[in-house]
């Protein structure tokens, strides 16, 4: 049986090993660019793809994953911006509750809608408490949450809802500063959310350069997501990949 990606990641988690992955959104590839892209995560060791986007207009979803599994042995994981972004396709799904906003919708009211289809789905649910951390400009997820995101210099509110999301049972907490942002997550606040929980601590949002994904796993980072930088210059994954890989693993 294989090990499901939950477990894979605590596992990493336990030895301090940091993980890299690529996040896909299916409304901006093609059986082509996957294709290449594939082979460079392929070469590069990239952890996990993260599939989906705050809007999917094309109907590319599945077919994308199907791909993926065809071609690699990545896992995938879906990040849905909603209901509609459940494939049975994926390996896991990131059921998000959108923790640092008070739309009641977003925290459990699209759950309730979509909780069939997703039992139904077979998929690796994986709770997720989502925080949406200020990125210097609107993103469509700060737009379309309609919820006001966590300024960027309060890190007590981000380490307070990341504590209470844990303690409401969430298994993941992933700190967005939205695609695209134009300032990623501060270092400080990745450092004060991820000493006060035990959970696996996602990152992403406007992380371009190498030297950034390996500041933020030293922060405490566990996952570096990026996707517009890759997709504006897919030969970054190696050098991303490369840089969350050689954090130094815990010893002992
Ligand atoms: C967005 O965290 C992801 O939800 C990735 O952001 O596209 O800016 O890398 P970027």
């Amino acid at each position: 049986m294989t090990k499901g990606i939950y477990q894979s990641l605590t596992d990493r988690k336990q030895l301090g090993k940091k993980s890299f992955a690529v996040l896909i959104d299916p409304d901006k590839v093609n059986d082509a660019s996957m294709a290449s892209l594939i082979d460079l995560a392929v070469a590069s060791k990239v952890d996990y793809f993260l599939v989906g986007g705050s809007l999917v207009i094309s109907n590319y979803l599945d077919d994308c994953l199907r791909f993926i599994k065809k071609s690699c042995n990545i896992p995938t994981i879906l990040f849905p911006g909603s209901p509609s972004q459940v494939s049975k396709y994926a390996d896991a799904l990131l059921y998000l509750s959108l923790i640092s906003g008070r739309n009641a919708d977003l925290l459990i009211g699209q759950h309730v809608i979509s909780a069939p289809v997703v039992k139904q789905s077979g998929l690796e649910v994986m709770p997720t408490g989502y925080m949406v951390i200020d990125g210097g400009a609107p993103t469509t997820v700060s737009y379309i949450s309609n919820a006001t995101p966590i300024p960027s210099d309060k890190n007590e509110i981000a380490m307070c809802t990341a504590m209470a999301g844990e303690m409401l049972g969430m298994k993941l907490i992933y700190m967005d500063a939205g695609s695209g942002a134009r300032r990623a997550i501060t270092e400080e606040m990745i450092t004060k959310v991820a000493q006060s929980i035990e959970v696996p601590l996602i990152i992403g949002g406007g992380i371009t350069d190498p030297e950034k994904a390996y500041l933020n796993c030293k922060a405490g980072a566990d996952v570096i997501v990026v996707g517009n930088a890759i997709e504006k210059d897919p030969n970054l994954i190696k050098e991303m990949a490369a840089a969350v890989h050689s954090v130094p693993v815990k010893v002992g």
